[in-house]
């Protein structure tokens, strides 16, 4: 008999007992009465419908019998979980039901088109029951087990289940193999030690079939409800649905998709691949996170720590299945139950982002074949002339000998050393680029990095034991195992290498998923399970080894099946520590393949967008994406890097571009320049301009960055974020925030000259102009001309600026000034992180200063929360304060009387201050 387990907060208590849904009926699997009224309010609804109906009925009815036309048509459409999920094959009702499964044909093909499934398990299909469970001291063990086998091969029979209170909005639930250890991510997750005393979450359980429920407390609201389809748990095939409280979900990357994603019966593929992005594949990196807002503005999200290949299927019902084909059921639930606190909860598992030296938030170049350090040299010096800021200069791989790692064209790049003196002597920097694939062809004795991998055993062997061999730029190459700490060593001698020839000041990790340009190696594949999986999921190319090396390969960790999806990580990790000793200095990394942790070691850019108008509106999502993922340092490729931009869509894409919180431009090679000097003067001003915009709000940014360091919060920003209680937001993807600051609203189509934006309710101030809109939470036309994007304040809040020079180093001395945008009540507050934007753990060692910015009654006030020698170098001149209702009669600073500009747009301005940063101080008006 169904039974239903209670776990309550107090574990004593577990007690059994039937509970109702929100709908009312039973979250266990509904007794057979149940069935039967839905079975035969389905025969109703069929005689009603049609003769037709009638007659497909009594065929099923006649073959059948009673029980499989009720329960299987007592099966909602959309919750129908897919019994058949097999890419490229025709479903037939023999396949179907040789699984135990209901298939539903005689329904119109168009069904099949949407993507019902017409194989789906029945209601009875057989699952893992749930015995006795312990008491422990975070939560409970217990055991599963199944009496039948599934039909895939090496189910395990006796699973155990681990439920772990670990803290109150963060609940963990680990189901593995109840006798041998499999496959685990290799991830600093962290420990807890005792049990949440008050949790936001319950956790209940059905007992057969097995099925998990957690619900958030205080609403009751169901947030997963496994009992929906069967649980497997197969050697390579592993499967749990739940339904979802709601279709608001966002995350599982990494994708092209909008970012409220469609439940439309949508598939999204996990596996690491290198691919120009396209909708409906699996890219470059990999999240199995997602975060949920339910309704009435809560959120809560829940991340999967698995890193075999997988796909996630999500059905209108709302619902959602996992299908992973290795590794364990790790699961965190965060409660939240803001959505900003969703994603600062689960960066506390998977770890906060580094904090990236200040020069890394400044303006980047590069191309794919500039040709020669000349070419590179002559646009840096272009940019000069036209006084258009840059930080950063980068070469692609065209810098390299033979397209060889850590080795440098010395003809064609013969004035590299010199370029980068230059660059470093005008406070500027220079990053090249890294392929994983290390060159395998060259005579022995010819290329240390090669020579020295074999000798140390660092590459990734073939089933054989001997290094694999694909093929990328250089022709054949190896691939660094970066699971093997040796290989990080090896990293590094060749890194100091490198560095001793060209002092680069950051890395560019590109290839890492890893890419290959033959499938698996010179040689193939095994024939094995692990390069063939029984059960598939639909990634491109069909196949494991599609552009990447084979699945069995042997990593030092364990099999490249496990690892693959985790490549870029771990490179990017020892790349990361490899930067610390060379430069002792901030590292500054981009890779290209991700995984969750990722932050701590690198930014990401969204690969090989086209110069096209649609991926420029496809940059927004990926960004918010990654804002959930923990790796806030994001951009996309600024005008686009494959086919011809145009310089109209080059002007708003450097708009856009000047809010990335990662902003480069890049090019592919043989497609003509696309840097701002390329253009127009009138083209040229506009960018010139949308720059300087960026560096007079980097004091913001950094701050922004210092908070996602210092406790997960985001710096691009979902409006929803802000406004969970608007669901007018929820689906908002052509704007976004910075911080809780600004709003930022690009334009996103060709030959427009305005735009519509959408502001949720509240004061907003223009950026430039101070000017005010008191929006009812609606959409907005606005003007934007080509040299023109529209920003926002936010009411309510602070924002630092600073005059903009040439690079972050020239803007960094420059003057500050503050803009207060007052609230209804006016009232305001912001802040700053301030600190020499380039040393190691500034923070962590309390090198910094910390200032807060507040106005109530008239009076703004800066205070020093903490402070370092930093602050005393630059000086706060302006203070300017939007929605002030009446005209001052006077202005005083730090009580003395002060000039002032009062302008008729309510804007109060109030200059010359030159007051030191390091000292609070307090300017008043009455
Ligand atoms: O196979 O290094 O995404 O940014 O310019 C292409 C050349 C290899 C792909 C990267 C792109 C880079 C290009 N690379």
């Amino acid at each position: 008999m169904k039974s239903y387990q209670k776990l309550s907060t107090d574990v004593s208590r577990i007690s059994e007992a039937e509970e109702e849904g929100a709908d009312g009926k039973p979250l266990c699997h509904q007794k057979l009465s149940a069935w039967w009224l839905g079975g035969g309010l389905l025969t109703v609804a069929a005689l009603l419908s049609g003769v037709t109906v009638w007659v497909l009925g009594q065929i099923w009815w006649d073959q059948h019998g009673i029980s499989y036309w009720s329960k299987c048509t007592s099966v909602p459409e959309n919750r129908r979980f897919d019994c058949y999920p097999e890419k490229n094959v025709v479903v037939t009702r023999e396949l179907c039901e040789s699984r135990g499964c209901c298939f539903a044909d005689g329904e119109m093909p168009l069904d099949r088109i949407n993507g019902v499934p017409w194989c789906f398990y029945p209601p009875d299909f057989p699952s893992y029951t749930l015995g006795s469970t312990n008491e422990t001291d975070l939560g409970l063990v217990g055991f599963l087990t199944r009496e039948t086998k599934t039909y895939y091969p090496k189910d395990l029979e006796k699973l155990q289940l681990r439920v772990e209170f670990e803290t109150d909005s963060r609940l963990h639930v680990k189901i593995t193999d109840a006798t041998d250890p499999r496959y685990e991510v290799p991830l600093d997750v962290p420990q807890a030690t005792k049990r949440a005393e008050n949790p936001l979450y319950s956790v209940e359980f059905c007992k057969e079939p097995f099925g998990l429920i957690v619900k958030r407390r205080l609403s009751g609201t169901v947030l997963l409800n496994t009992t929906v389809a069967p649980l497997f748990f197969a050697d390579q095939f592993l499967q749990i649905s739940t339904v979802l409280p709601s279709t608001f979900l966002y995350g599982l990357g990494e994708h092209q998709s909008n970012f409220l994603h469609n439940l439309e019966w949508n598939t999204l593929p996990l596996w690491a691949r290198d691919v120009p992005p396209m909708e409906s594949y699996n890219l470059y990196g990999v999240h199995p996170f997602y975060l949920l807002m339910e309704k009435g503005g809560a959120a809560h999200g829940v991340f999967l720590l698995n890193s075999n290949l997988m796909e996630v299927a999500l059905q209108p019902a709302p619902a959602l299945t996992w299908r992973t084909t290795g590794g364990i059921l790790d699961f965190y639930i965060f409660l939240g139950p803001d959505p900003n606190l969703v994603v600062q909860q689960y960066q506390q598992v998977i770890g906060f982002p580094a904090m990236p030296p200040f020069w890394g938030l400044g303006f980047h170049l590069c191309r794919w074949g500039y040709g020669t350090s000349n070419k590179t040299w002559e646009t840096v010096k272009a940019m000069r002339n036209f006084q258009i800021p840059q930080d950063v200069q980068w070469n692609d791989i065209d810098y390299m000998n033979g397209s060889r790692d850590f080795a440098v064209d010395s003809e064609k790049f013969a004035s590299l050393p010199q370029m980068v003196e230059d660059l470093h002597k005008h406070g500027q920097y220079y990053v090249l680029i890294l392929d994983p694939g290390i060159s395998s062809v060259q005579p022995p004795g010819s290329y240390w990095p090669y020579d020295e991998g074999l000798k140390r055993g660092v590459f990734i062997n073939n089933t054989e034991g001997k290094p694999l061999i694909g093929m990328v730029w250089p022709g054949f190459t190896a691939f660094p195992d970066f699971s093997n700490p040796t290989t990080h060593e090896w990293w590094l001698e060749n890194l100091k290498h490198l560095h001793a020839q060209v002092p680069f000041d950051g890395l560019w990790l590109d290839m890492n998923e890893p890419s290959n340009f033959i499938d698996g190696s010179t040689e193939g594949c095994s024939k094995g399970d692990l390069d063939n999986p029984p059960y598939m999921p639909g990634i491109l190319g069909g196949s494991l080894s599609a552009r990447t090396i084979c699945a069995s390969a042997k990593q030092s960790l364990s099999v490249h099946y496990n690892l693959h999806n985790l490549y870029g990580l771990m490179e990017a990790k020892a790349t990361s520590r490899a930067l610390v000793e060379i430069r002792g200095k901030r590292p500054f990394i981009i890779s290209r393949s991700t995984f969750p942790s990722q932050g701590k070691y690198s930014g990401h850019w969204l690969g090989d967008n086209q110069s096209k108008w649609k991926d420029m509106f496809w940059s927004i999502p990926g960004l918010l994406s990654f804002s959930l993922f923990g790796v806030p340092l994001v951009g996309a490729d600024i005008c686009g890097f494959s086919s011809s931009t145009s310089e109209e869509l080059c002007i708003r894409w450097m708009q856009l571009g000047a809010f990335y919180p990662f902003s480069r431009n890049h090019n592919t090679q043989f497609e003509k320049a696309q840097d701002p000097t390329a253009f127009s003067p009138a083209a040229r001003t506009a960018m010139k301009a949308a720059l300087e915009l960026r560096y007079t709000l980097l004091p913001l940014l950094y701050s922004l960055f210092h908070r996602a360091h210092l406790q997960g919060d985001t710096v691009a920003r979902p409006l929803f974020f802000e406004f969970p209680k608007d669901e007018a937001t929820y689906a908002v993807e052509k704007q976004f925030l910075w911080g809780r600051v600004l709003l930022v609203t690009p334009v996103l189509e060709p030959g427009a000259d305005s735009v519509i934006g959408y502001f949720p309710k509240g004061v907003w101030y223009d950026y430039y102009t101070g000017s005010s809109v008191n929006s009812s939470g609606e959409s907005l036309k606005m003007a934007a001309p080509l040299d023109h994007i529209n920003v926002h304040l936010r009411e309510g809040t602070i924002l630092p600026t600073q005059k903009p020079g040439g690079t972050t180093w020239l803007t960094r001395r420059n003057p500050l000034t503050l803009v207060a945008a007052l609230s209804q009540t006016s009232t305001a507050w912001g802040d700053l992180f301030w600190d020499d934007g380039d040393s190691l753990d500034t923070f962590e060692k309390g090198d910094y200063s910390y200032l807060v910015f507040n106005v109530t009654q008239n009076t703004f006030i800066s205070t020093v929360l903490h402070s370092n020698t930093e602050a005393t170098y630059i000086t706060v001149d302006k203070l300017s304060v939007y929605g002030v209702r009446e005209e001052p009669k006077t202005v005083t600073v730090s009580g003395k009387n002060w000039p002032f500009t009062y302008l008729a747009n309510q804007v109060l301005y109030v200059n010359n201050l030159q007051l030191p940063l390091s000292q609070g101080f307090s300017v008043r008006w009455m």
